[in-house]
């Protein structure tokens, strides 16, 4: 503790220093296809290989193998013929586009998206507020406007979003038995992956997707399959238009992009759609009480600065929202992964 080895040589700093490089390498190698092209070939390749496959230098792929072997992302076995680069594990399970659990697109969107509005951090808390303007030239007043500034962009959030469930999904969705809800509806529910979750950990469930107007058409159309007879849609601005009676009202990373008025606002106005006995599933990462930590929520609610008009909460500030719009029994489930819930109950 306090060594004088830590202020000699400042570990933690340097290391701080260099995340971004780290992300980049990462978020580049997925881009380029590194990842794709190993787990196709079924065996490792040269980086001469790999480069000419990727349509990219042999000087720069080369660099970029060597970056990911030190970050662990690939492996690399000498042989005669040369140096020869495979997928670790975690690489193949997570950074490939086609496994079930490849967090790809969310890699991109923060590599495309998330990146360029960060670069007005410090404009962001300045001013308090999201950096839509500079950062895309999109009027910031409306957030989810900016988001969706324009089809692809909306394409490419929704698909982000959806990754993080294939890790989180289950945990947030067993932390209480919802069993008894059988209508539910996803307010906000984008892409439809927690949706998809639920009614596969609640067979008897029918999960309704409400989402704005071009959100619901791009689920339909490129997210949820025809065939998926428990899950429902619903065309709608949560905020503006009504909200049908459902038994449980899902709220995933909702709140967060909202101020506390705006979040009392939708939560009164899903209290008084809610069946009694219903109840409403907060689904969000969750600050320790005097705001410690963890660093992950800390470092989102950074970016729910710079994108959104939210911030992340403690378990206590979200008990308090829901008791304000007269939800009770509120009950708190921490999962240890990303994601937490909290059940209220009419
Ligand atoms: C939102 C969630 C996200 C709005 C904008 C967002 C995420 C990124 N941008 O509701 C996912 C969480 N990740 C981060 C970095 O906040």
């Amino acid at each position: 503790m306090g060594s004088t080895e830590d202020l000699d040589y400042p570990q933690i700093i340097v290391q701080y220093s260099n995340g971004f490089l780290i992300s980049k390498v990462m978020f580049t190698a997925c881009e380029l296809g590194v990842f794709d092209l190993l787990l196709e070939s079924g065996k490792p390749l040269s980086s001469d290989a790999i480069a000419a496959r990727l349509g990219a230098s042999t000087m720069g792929m080369k660099r970029l193998l060597d970056a990911c072997v030190g970050l662990k992302l690939l492996a690399v076995e000498t042989t005669q013929e040369g140096a020869l680069y495979r997928n670790t594990e975690i690489s193949s399970i997570y950074l490939t586009k086609s496994s079930p659990k490849s967090q790809y697109h969310i890699m991109m969107y923060y590599s495309n998206t998330v990146y360029l509005c960060w670069q007005y951090l410090a404009d962001a808390v300045r001013e308090g507020r999201n950096q839509y303007e500079r950062a895309f030239g999109v009027s910031s007043k409306d957030p989810f406007g900016a988001m969706y500034r324009s089809d692809e962009e909306m394409l490419k959030f929704m698909a982000g979003q959806n990754s993080v469930w294939s890790i989180c999904g289950r945990d947030v969705l067993a932390a209480f038995d919802l069993s008894p809800f059988t209508q539910i509806y996803d307010l906000g529910g984008g892409g439809g992956a927690l949706a998809q979750e639920c009614v596969s950990l609640y067979p008897n469930s029918t999960v309704t997707i409400y989402d704005l107007p071009k959100v619901v058409q791009v689920a339909r159309e490129q997210f949820i399959s025809p065939e998926e007879h428990q899950i429902n849609f619903h065309e709608g601005d949560f905020f503006n238009d009504s909200i049908p009676e459902a038994e449980l009202y899902i709220l995933s990373k909702i709140l967060h992009d909202w101020d506390d008025d705006k979040c009392k606002q939708l939560l009164a106005k899903v209290h008084k759609a809610c069946k009694p006995g219903g109840g409403v599933l907060l689904v969000e990462s969750l600050l320790n009480e005097d705001k410690s930590g963890p660093v992950e929520t800390q470092l989102y609610s950074m970016n729910m600065l710079v994108q959104t008009e939210g911030k992340e909460r403690t378990a206590a500030e979200y008990s308090k929202l829901l008791e304000a719009a007269g939800f009770g029994m509120v009950q708190v489930k921490r999962t240890g992964k990303l994601y937490d819930a909290v059940l209220g109950r009419k």
